[in-house]
């Protein structure tokens, strides 16, 4: 007898198939499931371009020429065009932001939606080259003001997204999404071309093993993330130590984090005050992925869901992951607020 595994299904539950049944269930418009349709194929051409970089030579320097003398176009360059011409071309979106353009790009009026769309198109930059996971990620928001739109329609609070994602280009692909109702997690199938639902409504563990930062800057943090770091490697409560674990690609560092559980910090240092990350198109997506999946996501002051930006391309500190992980580090960091206010005070 054959085994469920060796059994072809014939019954293949899509990406393009749940978010259509999940639009017909709650009554939409279909203006969402059309846009995150467009994504889905954007974020296909680009894991075929990622797939196939090195044949095709668009490791490099945008501009470089291959061996033919063709003007090749740099893979982050191309997977920000694929994006914003598919989701142009959804007939679902008014606005978008790209980490790759300094302004927020408007859509032309005949071809514009409700939505917008903020996306990191290629995140991982410094791993392209060398073949380490890379990825995309994506926030949705609703316009909510009348008139033309403007940069300002894209200043929102993480908490008002609509759904976020991130897509990994790993060893295999996949898309997590999440939605107001749960974070679901789908596969890229090679040989069909579409990507399969693997995981319904993902949950983080309440604790994990590992934590996640760029131990490089040490020397630069805040008394706050050395005590954290400290207590992970030399615990005084008798525990084991945590493992050490640190891609460099967040979308890659927060899908395992997703999965294993633990934490992943990129927090403020005394040579970059801010972090590095960037609060639109990278830290909100994941902070709303994060907390549908019961995980946690602070700037050590507030929930990164809170955080009214005030410039598109802003910067924010962050640490998410699994919520009793997150709480120790906020417990330590409060200490630290609270002897420093004493010593200000
Ligand atoms: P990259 O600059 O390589 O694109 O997007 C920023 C980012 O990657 C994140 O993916 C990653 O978490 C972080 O930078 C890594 O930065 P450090 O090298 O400073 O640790
Ligand atoms: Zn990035």
């Amino acid at each position: 007898m054959p085994t469920s595994r060796d059994t072809l299904d014939t019954d293949i539950v899509t990406l393009t198939r749940f978010i259509t049944e999940r639009g017909r269930q709650t009554g939409s418009t279909g203006e969402l499931t059309q846009l995150l349709n467009s994504i889905c194929t954007a974020i296909k051409g680009i894991a075929t371009n990622v797939r196939r970089a090195g044949i095709m030579n668009l490791y490099g320097i945008a501009g470089s020429t291959n061996t033919t003398g063709d003007e090749q176009k740099k893979l982050d360059v191309l997977s920000n065009l694929l994006f914003i011409n598919m989701i142009r071309s959804s007939f679902t979106t008014c606005l978008m932001v790209s980490e790759e353009n300094e302004h927020a790009i408007e859509v032309e009026v005949e071809k514009q939606g409700k939505y917008i769309v903020t996306f990191d198109p290629l995140d991982g930059s410094s791993n392209i080259d060398c073949l380490v996971s890379i990825g995309t990620i994506f926030g949705v928001y609703k316009k909510n003001s009348d008139g033309p739109p403007t940069e300002k329609d894209a200043l929102q609070p993480g908490r008002s997204m609509v759904a976020a994602g991130y897509a990994l280009y790993g060893s295999a692909t996949v898309i997590v999404l999440a939605t107001q109702f749960s974070v679901d997690m789908f596969m890229l199938d090679p040989m069909v071309g579409e990507f399969v639902l693997t995981d319904r409504d993902i949950k983080i563990k309440k604790k994990g093993k590992i934590f996640s930062i760029n131990e490089g800057y040490a020397k630069f943090w805040h008394p706050a993330v050395k005590e954290y770091v400290e207590r992970k490697k030399f615990p005084q409560d008798g525990s084991s130590p945590y493992n050490a674990r640190y891609i460099g690609s967040m979308v890659a560092d927060v899908h395992r984090t997703l999965v294993y559980g633990g934490i992943f910090a990129y927090p403020a240092h005394s040579k970059s005050p801010n972090g590095k990350l960037r609060l639109l198109y990278e830290a909100a997506p994941m902070a709303f992925i994060m907390e549908k999946a019961g995980g946690k996501a602070t700037n050590g002051r507030q929930d990164i869901l809170d955080i009214v930006p005030e410039q598109i391309h802003q910067r924010v500190p962050i640490v998410l992951g699994s919520p009793d992980d997150v709480d120790e580090y906020l417990e330590i960091e409060k200490k630290h607020q609270d002897h420093c206010k004493g010593v200000t005070a």
